[in-house]
């Protein structure tokens, strides 16, 4: 990036990942399930129809879904507040994501949670978390019970650069590195956190850095090639399932909209958000699909299937009953 506020930390890498049609195409369907849902769910939010905050990924999509794509089943992925693809990449489906945004029973949690809390104990989505960084320590805590029990599972945990300034997040690592844990710790810099640019927020600016002071592995690339994302982030996962160590990696990327549906996001320019949106992951992937040779037939159908899904989502959430009062869950006993 050019702007001072937001100089892009690392080149754009001009590298193309060998890939195939058969491997991008999932992949492409699923960051436009995700970007249809979120589409969705703002306009939702815009009516009234889902209260309290909505942060949305729209602009991320490449981070969770290639980050997620290799994982097996049961390992662990642990969030932020702007969780909503990476639920649906572990495998939690857009009705009962759409139906927790509403409120609704049906929803992941009942309706309970809302936005910021989404878990799924079926997918070991294990949240969701509204406080900055202090879900860190929490995924180093999965991680020492999948160590402790042998299991090789492997947990993911993202969160945004603001959480590098946060104590739960040294904590956390200070924990993966000492007891070597199999985690990989994901930074999606998107280069605000709320409204303040990352040149105000850190003095060294490369995240990935903070590796080094605990003796881990790290990486940094660009978050614009899901594919990209997808083979780095196996390697951290085939190095924690295989020798158990921890790895922090730093995807750079950008989210287009406001840190959430309250922020208008004017604290940087249009032209600022108009070059980032060139590099806009979606359009990357389906212009790389043609390029692959799946058909532009086969890619409408994809995406009228998308429309399909998310419409039913909607529909879903509209028509669930509303969550029952909290006190229904709390028994004598807790
Ligand atoms: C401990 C704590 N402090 C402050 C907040 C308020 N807050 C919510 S999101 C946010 C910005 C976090 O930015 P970043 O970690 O970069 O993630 P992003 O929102 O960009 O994904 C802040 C300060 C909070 N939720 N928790």
């Amino acid at each position: 990036m050019t702007t001072p506020e937001t100089k892009r930390v690392e080149p754009e890498d001009p590298s193309i990942i060998e890939t195939t049609g058969a491997e991008l195409k999932p992949l492409y369907r699923q960051m436009l399930a995700i970007r249809r849902m979120e589409e969705a769910a703002a306009k939702a939010y815009s009516q009234g129809k889902i209260g309290g905050f909505l942060h949305l990924i729209i602009g991320q999509e490449a981070v969770c879904v290639g980050a997620i794509a290799d994982l097996n089943k049961d390992d662990y992925v642990v969030a932020t507040y702007r969780e909503h693809g990476h639920a649906y990449a572990k495998g939690c489906s857009a009705r009962a994501i759409m139906a927790e945004l509403y409120g609704k029973k049906t929803g992941l949690v009942k309706g309970l949670g809302g936005s910021m809390h989404l878990f799924d104990k079926k997918t070991n989505f294990l949240g969701g978390y509204g406080i900055v960084g202090g879900h860190v320590p929490i995924a180093a805590g999965a991680a020492f019970a999948s160590k402790y029990r042998g299991d090789g599972r492997v947990t993911l945990c993202f969160f945004g650069e603001g959480a590098s300034t946060i104590g739960g997040f040294a904590e956390g690592l200070a924990l993966a590195g000492l007891w070597k844990l199999p985690v990989v710790l994901i930074c999606e810099n998107n280069q605000y956190s709320m409204g303040t640019p990352v040149y105000r927020s850190l003095a060294v600016e490369d995240v990935s850095l903070r590796a080094l002071a605990h003796g881990m592995a790290r990486d940094r690339f660009d978050g614009d090639d899901v594919v990209k994302v997808k083979r780095r982030i196996a390697e951290a996962v085939e190095r924690a399932r295989t020798t158990g160590e921890p790895t922090l990696v730093e995807v750079v990327t950008y989210r287009f909209r406001g840190h959430s549906m309250s922020d208008p996001g004017l604290y940087r320019t249009k032209d600022e958000v108009e070059e980032w949106k060139r590099r806009d992951p979606l359009n990357r992937s389906r212009a790389r699909l043609l390029e692959l040779g799946v058909s532009e037939q086969e890619i409408s159908e994809l995406e009228a299937d998308v429309k399909a899904e998310i419409e039913d989502a909607v529909k879903f959430a509209e028509e669930s009953p509303p969550a029952d009062e909290y006190k229904q869950y709390v028994t004598k006993e807790s």
